[in-house]
């Protein structure tokens, strides 16, 4: 089987769509009944199937059901779902120890994923770093080191941005529903700006432009003497997968540098290799001054970090960081293996070569779906916008009946953006060639049928 990277993750799951009921099937509705008696009602989910098993590109369900899975488990298991690599380290370091608490008894593994960090993200400084357990935490870190570095309170996000469900982080998320109606009141000191949409920005609007409008507006409301600094996703993730205009991420980088603020990349999402580079970043030599990582970091352990200039995190006094599980051993050892599997496999490579098949497939499909506003994205991060044809009215209903249509029929496609509107697509890298066509059939057959019309 041809593969799009040197080897896939999970071979010992067959690389096979495969549907053997209907979907939910039977056990899959049993425990349906059980979630609903037992789980929160408030815990969504996309695709209400239970999971057997998982490897590769394959999610299989407990009714013998085999799913292509274009998630991720949302830009997660980007060298696979137990990738075999992770799955030794995870197996040998639990039989090690599972636990100390690095901030009583340290351990190398720890030391071992700060300096693979130091290494990879953007900027050949000197660099530190904090182990966390999540994308939230990892961004709250972030602001907490901005504020202590700087000795100021603002901070300033942008208009679609998401950044977690934690107090703080709701109130730099931008979407109200569902991740913030009613969970007030929100963190003060939280700005908001507009961000480079080039489909919704004037036409013509350049990203140095639209860099300009954000910081006259922090100028004007704020006072850029007061600000700690400006996070931003630098591909929006939750809010669309916007891709901002070239030079919009370099022009606020040089205002933030030019006063004193720093400039905080959430790379939750875009970071390790799904963009085609390391960090997303990297496309246009941003240097942010703090780096917030998590997801693909650790092959599906949970993992978050903080990763900035040496003199800005050791700003923090000692004890200021930290907490009883942060950079956990198991999820260390899953960390290190999930980074060697991204550099023996070339995933770097394999995401520009996912980037390019998809966004192909979805302009073909474009062209002849007037519903389709934009095909967008970058590597194997890669979405499409529906609207009402012939404006920008969001279809917030057809995303979900295309993303519903799909997964009757065995791929799993997750939906996002500030209006509900957007499908976007997260391959694991290591998917091979074959089930990421079949999979773009049923996505483009999915597309014509339901948003064509006639
Ligand atoms: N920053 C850019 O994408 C998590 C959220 C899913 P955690 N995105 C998926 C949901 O509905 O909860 C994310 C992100 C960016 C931060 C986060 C938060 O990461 O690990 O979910 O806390």
């Amino acid at each position: 089987m041809a593969s799009l990277s040197v080897a896939d993750g999970g071979a010992s799951v067959p690389q096979r769509r495969h549907l053997v009921t209907e979907v939910p099937g039977p056990r899959s509705r049993a425990l349906a009944t059980r979630r609903a008696a037992a789980v929160a009602a408030g815990v969504a989910g996309t695709l209400p199937v239970f999971v057997d098993r998982a490897g590769g590109g394959i999610l299989l369900d407990v009714d013998g059901n085999a799913f292509v899975d274009l998630g991720s488990g949302i830009a997660v298991t980007s060298v696979g779902n137990a990738a075999p690599e992770v799955v030794r380290a995870v197996r040998s370091q639990a039989g090690r120890f599972t636990h100390t608490c690095f901030m009583v008894t340290p351990y190398e593994e720890y030391v071992e994923v700060c300096e693979e960090l130091a290494r990879l993200t953007p900027g050949g400084h000197d660099k530190r770093s904090v182990l966390v357990n999540s994308g939230a935490e990892a961004v709250e870190n972030a602001v907490k080191v901005a504020r202590r570095a700087t000795g100021r309170d603002a901070v300033v996000v942008l208009d679609h941005a998401y950044h977690g469900r934690t107090n703080l982080t709701m109130a730099m998320t931008a979407k109200a529903m569902p991740y913030k109606t009613g969970f007030g009141p929100f963190a003060g000191e939280v700005y908001r700006v507009p961000a480079s949409y080039p489909l919704r920005d004037p036409a013509g609007l350049t990203g140095a432009q639209a860099a300009a409008r954000a910081t006259a507006m922090i100028d004007a409301q704020v006072g850029a003497d007061q600000v700690a600094c400006v996070v931003v996703e630098p591909i929006l993730g939750e809010g669309g997968f916007v891709v901002p205009a070239a030079g919009f991420l370099p022009a606020l980088a040089t205002w933030c540098r030019d006063r004193g603020v720093l400039l905080v990349a959430d790379e939750v999402q875009t970071g390790f290799a799904r963009t085609g580079d390391w960090f997303a970043c990297d496309d246009e030599g941003v240097v942010p001054d703090l780096v917030a990582t998590a997801k693909g970091i650790a092959g599906g352990l949970p993992l978050g970090a903080v990763t900035g200039r040496a003199e800005l995190m050791d700003a923090v006094h000692v004890g200021g960081l930290g907490g009883t599980y942060g950079g956990n051993p198991v999820a260390c050892a899953a960390a290190l293996a999930t980074l060697r599997t991204y550099r023996d496999l070339d995933l770097v490579a394999a995401a520009r070569r996912i980037g390019a098949l998809v966004h192909d497939r979805l302009t073909d499909v474009a062209a002849r779906t007037p519903a389709v506003a934009q095909v967008r994205g970058r590597g194997a991060m890669q979405a499409v916008e529906l609207v009402r044809p012939g404006t920008l009215e969001p279809d917030p209903a057809a995303a979900r009946r295309v993303a519903q249509e799909c997964s009757r029929r065995g791929v799993l496609v997750l939906t996002c953006g500030t209006y509900g509107n957007v499908l976007r697509l997260l391959p694991p890298l290591v998917i091979s060639v074959e089930l990421l066509d079949d999979a773009l059939d049923v996505l483009a057959a999915a597309l014509v049928e339901d948003v064509t019309p006639g």
